[in-house]
């Protein structure tokens, strides 16, 4: 079989499961097929795709992981995987989870009733969380390098990453909303806020009073103030919520909603041909919270800008057939509303939003275009030359198109806006372009975040990576020059430009991030950054040590059954990549300590006997000998 037939045949096999599998019993039209490509003096790409061995990536990419819950950092172009940064999920390596510097930020943003019900189970905060939008704080509309923001839909939170360490510095739960999807920082003129969109239907009040009885069922959309990562407001909507973005004036806020129906189960939810998009007027919703039009619940003000209610703060457009992703274009200019089971891309003219709210004008009004590009349009990315790339789902395709062309068909000039479609494999979701999300949009390179694998590598058993595609957009034809297998799940990602994030090589001594353990050293005459010593406190016992390749300032320390102990590691290695761990054998503890920073971590020493703990990050020939003894004295001892 010749590799084209071959590939043909694993395409057309696709065709015949997947698409009925996964939009079983949705109908959607069908349209034209495979474009050919027009220009015969094609511009050629001008970007250098391989990225040596030891040479650096142009970008950064900040990738979300899905279901698994951490934040990854990848190369781009090379689309090596540079680092993960725990987020909501535990970590093994890092002991995020189990530090006390870690669980103070995975703790302190919680609801009093969340904490309480975790502790009925033992816990201290979830163990799960399901990350899908990771989005770069701005400053007038462009990435700014301070923050990282992304969502958890699984436990209806919001984090925050502060870029000059890679490390994950606050965790806010929303109240009075039901599962964070859509989330986007304000672009201009600063973030700002960010905004997030409640996915699911759940009465306002959730505490069981109401239950079977959807019609009660409300959604919210959340603004947080992401200095502060409190929350700033809520408005309670009509439908639910799925995707949102922002334009690039600080003026409105854009939330798809698929399931306008309200309804409860696929066929009530897909019931409607129509459904719509929900637009946020931020300056009247500040105005109304200004003037006290609020219910306070939670702690958090909320408005009601449901539908049939004349809200000054929303107002509704109807948009076909359960739309997903919402893209703002580089230019300010426009919304793109992906139509998901509609084989359409409805364009919002920003500048055709004002006379909704304040002429009440038909709210399809602002729609300009609506470009029919395939079958199952999910997210789209966008070039610097006025080209717009969408992810169809079901055709397992990229179509790249022209923004203006479309307007004009959609003025009834007959005018093709499709440029060209490849093919990707397989069932791409979210896309992203170089800077594609800011002003600065430079059209070099585009990532198509695929939901299958399939046959795409070496078979790994019945759970397959998933795969996210490279494709060069520097020329005037899409090249796909690079495949790359992840784990669950490539959910979304922007392209940085590499200039614009700055990381320390070592951390400062003063960081917040270790302060609480900086003044318990303090308040116990301990000098972390001299002393290795052993504080006893009543039955609470701190264990101070310093760590300097190959040793710990300790090596052993003694401990009685019972005793709550807290171990505190300060890594006086100033040099860069000079990482130590301190693993406790049969205790379930394990934490990294990089250079010049403090980590901690409290248990209960439990388990009479000799315990040695050790390094578990390589750090010297004599890694294997860095190590010492806990030892546990019975208590009857
Ligand atoms: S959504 S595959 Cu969670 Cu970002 Cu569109
Ligand atoms: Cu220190 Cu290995």
């Amino acid at each position: 079989m010749t590799e084209e037939t071959h590939n043909l045949s694993r395409r057309s096999l696709l065709g015949g499961t997947a698409k009925t599998a996964v939009f079983a019993g949705v109908a959607a039209s069908a349209v034209g097929g495979l474009m050919a490509t027009g220009s015969t003096k094609a511009a050629e790409s001008t970007n250098k795709v391989e990225v040596k061995p030891g040479e650096l990536d142009e970008y950064y990419g900040f990738w979300s992981s899905g279901q698994t819950g951490e934040l990854r950092i990848l190369g781009v172009p090379s689309m090596r995987e540079l680092i993960r940064v725990p987020v909501f999920n535990r970590c093994s390596a890092t002991g995020w989870g189990a530090t006390n510097e870690s669980l103070k930020v995975l703790t302190e943003g919680l609801l009093p009733e969340t904490k309480e019900f975790l502790a009925k189970r033992g816990l201290k905060t979830y163990q799960n969380g399901d990350l899908h939008h990771p989005h770069m704080s701005y400053t007038e509309g462009t990435y700014d390098g301070r923050y990282l923001f992304m969502n958890d839909k699984a436990n209806t939170r919001i984090a925050r990453v502060r870029c000059d360490v890679m490390r994950c510095d606050k965790i806010l739960e929303i109240p009075n909303a039901s599962d964070i999807h859509g989330m986007r920082p304000q672009k201009y003129p600063r973030t700002g806020y960010i905004f997030a969109n409640g996915e699911h239907e759940a009465p306002l009040v959730n505490d069981g009073t109401i239950l079977d009885d959807p019609k009660e069922y409300v959604n919210i959309f959340t603004a947080v103030d992401g200095d502060k990562m409190e929350v700033a407001w809520q408005v309670i909507v009509s439908g639910n919520l799925d995707n949102t973005n922002t334009d690039y004036k600080g003026n409105y806020a854009f939330s798809t909603s698929y399931n306008s129906e309200m309804g409860v189960n696929l066929a009530e939810m897909t019931a409607n041909e129509t459904d719509h998009v929900v637009i946020f007027d931020i300056k009247a919703i500040e105005a109304g919270v200004a003037a006290g039009d609020y219910q306070e619940l939670n702690g958090a003000k909320v408005l009601d800008g449901r539908k049939g209610k004349n809200s000054k703060y929303t107002r509704y457009v109807p948009i076909p057939n359960s739309p997903h992703g919402v893209n703002a274009s580089p230019d300010g200019k426009y919304i793109m509303i992906n139509g998901k089971l509609s084989p359409t891309v409805s364009i919002i003219d920003v500048d055709k939003v004002e006379p909704l709210f304040k002429d009440n004008a038909d709210p399809r009004s602002c729609v300009v275009g609506e470009p029919e590009l395939g079958l199952g349009p999910l997210h789209t990315a966008f070039d610097n030359r006025g080209h717009a790339y969408t992810t169809l789902f079901l055709d397992s395709q990229m179509v790249k198109w022209d923004i203006e062309k479309a307007i004009r068909a959609y003025k009834g000039e007959k005018v093709d806006p499709i440029v060209q479609k490849i093919d990707v494999a397989y069932q791409p979701g979210h896309n992203s372009t170089s800077m594609g999300e800011t002003k600065d949009a430079d059209g070099k390179w585009l990532v198509s975040m695929n939901k299958f694998s399939k046959d795409r590598y070496l078979n790994v058993g019945p759970l397959k990576p998933e795969n996210e595609q490279l494709i060069d957009i520097s020329g005037d034809e899409m090249k796909l020059v690079h495949d790359s297998p992840t784990f669950a799940e490539p959910h979304d990602s922007i392209l940085v430009r590499a200039d614009i994030v700055n990381p320390l090589a070592v951390w400062k001594r003063d960081d917040p991030f270790f302060a609480d353990a900086v003044a318990q050293a303090k308040a116990d005459g301990v000098d972390l950054e001299a002393d290795s010593t052993v504080i006893r406190d009543g039955n609470k016992v701190r264990v101070y040590m310093t760590s300097v390749a190959p040793a710990f300032g300790l090596e052993s320390f003694e401990v009685t059954e019972g005793d709550e102990v807290t171990v505190y590691v300060t890594n006086l290695d100033d040099v860069e990549d000079l990482t130590h761990g301190f693993t406790i054998s049969n205790y379930g503890i394990a934490m990294e300590v990089a250079p010049q920073a403090t980590a901690s971590v409290t248990f209960t020493a439990d388990r009479p006997g000799v315990h040695w703990f050790y390094c578990q990050w390589f750090c010297h020939a004599l890694h294997m000998e860095m190590r010492g003894r806990m030892l546990v004295k019975p208590k009857s001892a």
